[in-house]
């Protein structure tokens, strides 16, 4: 991280934990390095004490423990030097390997996935929000169910269920099985609701934020419609769609949408619970992808970053790029960007500069969208003056004799409503 991050915990009992990495031949996304410090802010944010990093070079994969068994032996030592509580892993595990490593090792043993999960079930707010983590939690915990159980009642209250036998376990399923049918359902009201929601908005022209996490996405926000959006440094400060209206003349509302952060190994229950909130990103009409420039691994994010939007199928959407944080580069630094970047903007949420640019850059796209069409009205018609100004935006107006010919610019999906109304009147 390049700020140090904000701590959502500073108990003085946190506990510690050993951060393990492996590399893997072919791997894509991060560097190891890079994704080890990305997990370190995780692991911080999520108000665990990181206490050591392993690095393994993986040739293969042990499909029972993940680690060969010279490396177990390696990171059983060190968790007993360290005094560790637990075992974080960068990469996915599987239930089975999952359940044999916290055998083996006789402690806590969770992955990045989870780490995400539970920083995402301590900053969801709205009900959809908490829903859809709720909702990809406990499909996690399905398969794994046995310590992992005891992790789950512990955040929910401490019901202590740590030395659960196979009965026990049976019956959890079923209770897990149960309450994920519920969510399901629950998420597919939510979404009813949303729907109408988004009907209401099909005349707008829809700007998504889009990003890595942490690189600003909500500040900009904050600066172009003064939303009071929470910009904090955090990974995952935002986890709900903010819509707000960039206030203009136009005859369509500009919305500009505020989304959860990207991050390498998104979980991927998660973004299946998300779907909802990540198809604010699919159907926009412009995304604007936020780079924290200043970030040591940027170049790494927006890798990460278009990969995800080509997951979400929203790689095809219009973008505009921007690099923001520049107040915290250096001259040549900046230099350097602007010659491998030459067609992006460069922005500073935190003094403003460039924030207008962006601005003009949203309308510009905005109005390319428009078509130009004529319309003539006899004066007798004049009354409709006001509904196509309702439609589309009169860029000029010419007074012949009988009829006033007008010029207007309008969304191309407008001008059936246009020709319908002008045969109305
Ligand atoms: N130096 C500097 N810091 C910035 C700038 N813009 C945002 N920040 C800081 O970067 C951190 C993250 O900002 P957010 O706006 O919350 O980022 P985000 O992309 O919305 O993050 P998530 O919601 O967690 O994905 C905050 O501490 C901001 O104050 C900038 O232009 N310069
Ligand atoms: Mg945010």
């Amino acid at each position: 991280m390049n700020a140090p991050l904000a701590k959502n915990v500073s108990s003085p009992d946190s506990e510690k934990l050993i951060l393990i990495g492996a590399e893997q031949p072919g791997a894509q996304g991060l560097s190891l390095e890079a994704s080890l410090e990305e997990l370190e802010g995780l692991a911080i944010t999520a108000g665990y004490e990181p206490a050591a990093w392993m690095k393994q070079n993986l040739s293969r994969v042990n499909p029972g423990t993940f680690l060969g068994k010279g490396k177990l032996e390696e990171l059983e030592t060190a968790i007993l030097h360290h005094e560790a509580d637990g075992v974080v892993f960068d990469d996915a595990l599987s239930p089975t390997q999952n359940r044999n490593l916290e055998k083996i090792l006789k402690c806590r043993v969770f992955d990045r996935p989870w780490l995400i999960l539970e920083i995402f079930s301590r900053h969801a707010k709205t009900r959809a929000a908490k829903t859809q983590v709720e909702l990809a939690r406990l499909k996690y915990s399905l398969p794994r169910l046995s310590k992992m159980w005891s992790h789950l009642s512990r955040q929910r209250g401490g019901i202590g269920m740590k030395d659960v036998g196979e009965t026990q376990i049976q019956l959890d399923r079923r209770m897990v099985r149960e309450q994920i049918s519920k969510l399901e359902r629950k998420l597919v009201t939510l979404d009813k609701e949303k729907k109408t929601q988004n009907k209401r908005r099909q005349s707008a022209f829809t700007v998504s934020l889009v990003g890595y996490t942490n690189v600003g996405k909500s500040s900009l926000m904050n600066r172009l419609t003064e939303a009071g959006a929470l910009a904090e440094n955090k990974l995952f400060a935002t986890l709900d769609a903010t819509v707000r209206k960039i206030k203009r003349n136009h005859p369509y509302p500009i919305l500009l949408t505020d989304t959860v952060g990207l991050i390498n190994k998104l979980p991927h229950d998660l973004v299946a619970s998300f779907k909802s909130t990540l198809d604010e990103v699919r159907n926009a009409d412009l995304l604007i992808n936020v780079v924290d420039i200043s970030h040591p691994h940027y170049q790494e994010q927006m890798r990460v970053t278009t990969e995800l939007l080509k997951e979400l199928n929203a790689d095809s959407i219009d973008s505009i790029l921007v690099l923001n944080k520049i107040d915290a580069l250096s001259p040549s630094e900046r230099t350097d960007a602007e010659n491998r970047h030459p067609d992006a903007l460069f922005i500073s949420c935190k003094t403003g500069n460039g924030v207008d640019a962006v601005r003009s850059a949203i309308d510009a796209r905005y109005e390319s969208q428009l078509i130009s069409c004529q319309v003539d009205l006899k004066y007798s018609q004049m009354k409709a003056l006001s509904e196509i100004r309702k439609l589309g935006l009169i860029t000029g107006e010419d007074y012949g004799e009988e009829i006033v010919s007008l010029q207007v610019q309008l969304f191309p999906q407008h001008k059936e409503r246009l020709r319908r109304l002008l045969e109305e009147i």
